[in-house]
């Protein structure tokens, strides 16, 4: 029980945060110490739950004169292994940093803490009519400072970005507990380094976000949201990028095959949306202040799709129908046992053809292997899972990574490098890139306290 925390280390953070808000029993520390998929497991010697910015200095200092390394953890809903302390480190968990300010309606913004979820973020932009664009299945778990610390996507990149680019402005405690505070949230502000851009998908390495402020965008008023069934993957490719350029408002593409509709349908008691069962399906999300569903409909039209492989809803339970399909994928994979989850893009011109390869090359490295693909077509983005491995059985991940970079595309799309993905970092990154990244962790972090084992290693 604590092991390696001293017990005047102990009763510093005590000092700091309030004895009640030090974890060092086994059960209070066990949430913190996995992953959701149970995939990376590690150990703490204790949990500090720090209220405020001033506490969240005062750990990282005592941290840095102790030499005690941090990992920053917000909902812990990551999937890279890099919000979970795999080197016993101790966790700094932002969740009770929740202070979320009045919505600015003249702006169309809101300064959020880091320990906001998404989903009281969006709860309180409704109430004005808006919204913010980063929505994703994990909305009640992951939080601002987790969501900005990896630069988080979702399901709405393909109309309005990932993360950084909803970012007006950030307040974050530096590896040495200097704090960086920009949360004016002017629309211009050409002020020299972009340092919530820089932060946004540093994965905690070079400072322990704090609060951020958001942009948001107007609620529409109208939503259609329609399944469709496709032949193969190069053909949904296709289609989306047919549909894209004729609406503009597409709000979401995504993609998913018969395999994890089947899954899906069974774990989670859902009937198929067809009478047939097509290989490939993708789920399309249209909305604006005018109704957009007979403009889907002809866009639809104008690809060929099959009318009988077609659902459509305009309403929000049967829309919240439609979507479940595709959002229960990871829930529903998760019962087969921890996955490897390899989130990757492709460039849009390869990625059909990429999830037709993507099982071979799984299979030639391990037989017994299943593999699920799924993802957001929109943005290149395919979430290859991989089911039936050892957790430290790493190989499937380099065959997959390496035909990832071999065709274009990126070994981390929207989830991170984490300790998952580290040792394959410079297949996308040149060694200039490199020595930069080690430049800017020193100069932010000069004691290397902060996710020490994340991204650089
Ligand atoms: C999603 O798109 C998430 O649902 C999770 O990014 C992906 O479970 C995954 O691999
Ligand atoms: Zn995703």
């Amino acid at each position: 029980m604590g092991a390696g925390l001293s017990p005047s280390v102990r009763a510093a953070f005590a000092a700091i945060v309030g004895a009640a808000n030090v974890l060092t029993d086994a059960d209070a520390r066990s949430g913190y110490e996995r992953d959701w998929t149970g995939r990376f497991v590690g150990s703490t010697p204790a949990v500090v739950r720090p209220r405020s910015v001033d506490e969240v200095v005062d750990c990282v200092r005592l941290c840095a004169a102790e030499g005690l390394a941090v990992v920053p953890q917000g909902g812990n809903t990551g999937l890279v292994g890099g919000g979970v302390p795999l080197a016993g480190e101790v966790v700094l968990s932002t969740r009770r940093l929740d202070h979320l300010s009045a919505i600015d309606t003249v702006a169309a913004q809101v300064t959020a803490g880091a320990g906001v979820t998404l989903g009281a973020v969006q709860d309180a932009a409704r109430a004005h009519g808006l919204r913010y664009a980063v929505d994703l299945a994990a909305r009640h778990s992951a939080t601002v400072g987790g969501t900005v610390a990896t630069n988080a996507g979702g399901l709405h990149v393909v109309r309005y970005g990932a993360t950084r680019a909803q970012l007006a402005g950030i307040e974050a405690v530096l590896g040495d507990g200097s704090v960086i505070r920009h949360l004016g949230g002017l629309a211009k502000d050409n002020t020299g380094y972009d340092l919530a851009g820089l932060l946004c998908g540093s994965e905690g390495t070079l400072a322990v976000v704090t609060a951020a402020r958001l942009r948001l965008v107007p609620r529409p008023a109208h939503a259609v949201v329609a399944l469709v069934g496709l032949p193969d993957p190069s053909t949904a490719v296709e289609a989306v990028a047919a549909w894209r350029a004729v609406l503009p408002d597409l709000e979401a593409a995504e993609l998913f095959l018969a395999a994890g509709m089947n899954l899906v349908c069974d774990t989670v008691g859902l009937r198929p949306p067809f009478a047939a069962r097509p290989p490939v399906y993708v789920l399309v999300e249209v909305a604006g202040a005018e109704d957009p569903t007979d403009r889907l409909a002809a866009a639809l039209e104008g690809t060929g799709v099959e009318h009988d492989a077609v659902a459509v809803a305009t309403d929000e339970r049967r829309r919240a129908e439609l979507w479940r399909y595709r959002e229960e994928h990871t829930t529903a994979i998760n019962t087969l046992g921890p996955p490897h989850k390899l989130d990757v893009t492709l460039p849009l011109g390869a990625l059909g053809r990429f999830v037709d390869e993507v099982p071979g090359i799984v299979a030639a490295v391990a037989p017994a292997a299943r593999t699920w693909l799924f993802g957001h077509v929109g943005d290149g983005n395919v979430h290859v899972n991989v089911t039936g491995l050892a957790p430290d059985d790493d190989r499937v991940d380099g065959a997959v990574l390496e035909a990832v970079a071999g065709r274009g595309g990126s070994i981390s799309a929207e989830h991170g490098i984490g300790t998952a993905k580290r040792r394959w970092l410079a297949l996308n990154r040149s060694p200039a890139e490199l020595a930069a990244f080690a430049a800017l962790k020193h100069a932010l972090d000069p004691a290397g306290i902060l996710n020490p084992a994340v991204l650089l290693g």
